[in-house]
């Protein structure tokens, strides 16, 4: 007997069929949306979404997963590029929530259709581009235009089709024919179906991998800064640091006391592509309790008396001995000339900073008015900002965390009170003032000196940094021994991290290493640790290394 499938009964197992050829779907989908944004820049969902859902989240939840996220990441041993790491992992989670949602529409898709709504089904689709679009369009990330909304909906559209196809056919395959013959089973026909997916998935990412731009990378330079080095004590652009000629010199193998512009950290919340903010066009707008509203181009922002800085910055969720920090030379105008450009009203607290890309933090007059440092830089290392860094305005802090400092700012409210901003809202601290740190970034086994009486030295150092609030003091313990004091090369700034030596009297064998160091006040580290979240980490680096006795004479 001959058994026709009605239109009006989608069986549960149709369904289920509908979830996985939703995901299925979604790969080539994603491929799609990956040459649409490398040929022509269009929108890549995946992303938005992801940043909607997780800003939906209660802030804890956001928060406890890049944490755990980043304990994984250490243990795999990937801390030295964490913030690189950490990205790739949230934009894995992201296309893994975007295959989500394609079962869960694709579920959808195939019980509507098995109801017989074709043309719902075709518009289940498009609405899901619409949505898409809404999504990045709400946030402020996708700057899509309607060329953006077209290519969603019509994508959107045409993968409704696809799975209308795989709903007709997976029908037509799987039952018998007029000879009772029944071509493939459910199994064989996704498998065949999949395997096809798979093949144009991977042609299609090879292809869009090959137009993608060559990616910066944030990895710090291994064993830089020796002073045999002819780059070693100058800028970016050759010239001579501040403390160039200090006699106290870096360890080998210490990080470069001045940071490469392409390997400053980077941290945010971008998950896609970077806010690119067209200079011509750009103005920042002050707005709110002031007596004179502005919006400023960029070239009138230049042309403002300037100043320029050394600064050390970091994330609050930099570990002990972690990378995401650096330090380069900031260029901008200060705060208090901007305050006296627009004055504020007397109920005026605080400014309300917004970056493109959906961030916001509060930054109170007072602390403005009480310390002149405080800037709207707009140049690292003698040149405008780079995207991934803020282009073309962001703020400077001294003392705070990079939280508190928002980069690609588009506006400026002036309000009257001090509210919380981003990361505030998700449980991180309100005040997020450097703690005071330590790091041994080098034990130079392989360039052992031997010093005036003829000992055998090994060269140790790294850095200390305490905010803007000095280092007076570095010293290092070997093997839970004494704390000796360190040499100490004199900073760049006093908002700089200080280059720290000591050079151990040799002895063979396998020792552990820590240091801790004092504010210029005198006050000490925190020894005892404390995890990155809310207020940053505290706590001694330490790190072990075997000694042997060189091969050669020293
Ligand atoms: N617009 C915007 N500004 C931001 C952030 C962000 O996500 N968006 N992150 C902040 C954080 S947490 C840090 S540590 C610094 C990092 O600056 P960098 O990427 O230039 O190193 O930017 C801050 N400013
Ligand atoms: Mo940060």
């Amino acid at each position: 007997m001959i058994e026709t499938k009605t239109a009006s009964t989608p069986s549960v197992s149709d369904v289920r069929m509908g979830a996985l050829f939703g995901a299925l779907f979604s790969l080539p989908l994603m491929v799609l949306y990956f040459l649409g944004e490398r040929i022509a820049g269009l929108p890549f969902p995946p992303f938005d979404i992801f940043d909607v859902v997780t800003r939906l989240l209660p802030g804890d939840v956001l928060t406890f997963g890049i944490d755990a996220m980043v304990e994984v990441l250490l243990a795999l041993g990937w801390g030295a590029t964490l913030d690189t790491t950490a990205k790739t992992v949230e934009q894995v989670m992201a296309l893994a929530l975007f295959v989500l949602f394609g079962a869960m529409v694709g579920w959808l898709i195939f019980a509507v259709a098995g109801r017989g709504g074709r043309v719902a089904s075709l518009a289940l689709g498009a609405v899901s581009g619409l949505l898409a679009y809404g999504m990045g369009q709400a946030l402020g990330v996708t700057l899509a235009d309607f060329t953006g909304l077209v290519w969603l909906v019509l994508l959107g559209a045409g993968w409704a089709w696809a799975l209308l196809w795989a709903y007709d056919t997976l029908g037509a395959v799987t039952s018998p024919d007029a000879d009772g013959v029944v071509l493939m089973n459910r199994r064989q026909f996704l498998v065949r179906v999949g395997g096809t997916t798979a093949f144009f998935t991977v042609i299609g990412t090879g292809l869009g991998t090959m137009l993608s731009p060559t990616v910066a990378s944030f990895r710090p330079r291994e064993g830089t800064a020796s002073p045999s080095e002819p780059d070693a004590f100058v800028d970016g652009s050759g010239q001579p640091l501040p403390n160039w000629d200090d006699p106290v010199l870096p360890a080998p193998g210490t990080r470069a006391e001045y940071t490469p512009l392409d390997e400053h950290y980077r941290i945010d919340i971008v998950i896609g592509r970077l806010p690119e903010i067209d200079e011509a066009t750009y103005t920042l707008p002050i707005t709110g309790l002031v007596a004179r509203e502005v919006s400023w181009t960029l070239d009138e922002i230049r042309a403002m008396p300037g100043e320029d800085a050394f600064i050390t910055m970091a994330c609050i969720s930099n570990r002990i001995g972690g990378s995401l920090i650096g330090t380069t030379k900031w260029t901008g105008v200060p705060m208090q000339y901007i305050l006296q450009q627009i004055q504020p009203d007397e109920d005026a607290v605080a400014l309300r900073i917004r970056g493109a890309d959906g961030f916001d933090e509060y930054l109170s007059l007072d602390l403005i008015r009480q310390d002149a440092r405080v800037m709207l830089a707009y140049a690292f290392d003698d040149q405008p900002l780079p995207v991934a860094n803020g282009f073309p305005l962001r703020v400077h802090i001294p003392d705070r965390y990079g939280m508190k400092q928002p980069k690609w700012i588009t506006s400026i409210e002036v309000v009257d009170e001090l509210g919380e901003g981003y990361w505030v809202r998700r449980g991180w601290s309100r005040e997020a003032l450097v703690r005071a740190t330590s790091v041994i970034d080098t034990v130079a086994v392989d360039d052992l000196i031997t010093d005036a009486d003829g000992v055998l030295r090994v060269p140790i150092g790294g850095i200390a940094w305490a905010g803007a609030r000095g280092i007076s003091k570095v010293e290092v313990s070997v093997d839970d021994g004494d704390w000796i004091e360190a040499q100490l090369r004199s900073p760049m700034s006093e908002r700089t991290w200080v280059i720290w030596r000591y050079d151990w009297a040799f002895t063979e064998g396998q020792h552990r290493f820590a240091v801790r160091c004092y504010e210029a006040d005198g006050t000490m580290q925190t020894l005892l640790d404390a995890p990155v979240r809310p207020d940053g980490a505290t706590g001694i680096h330490s790190v072990n290394a075997t000694i042997r006795t060189p091969d050669t004479d020293v």
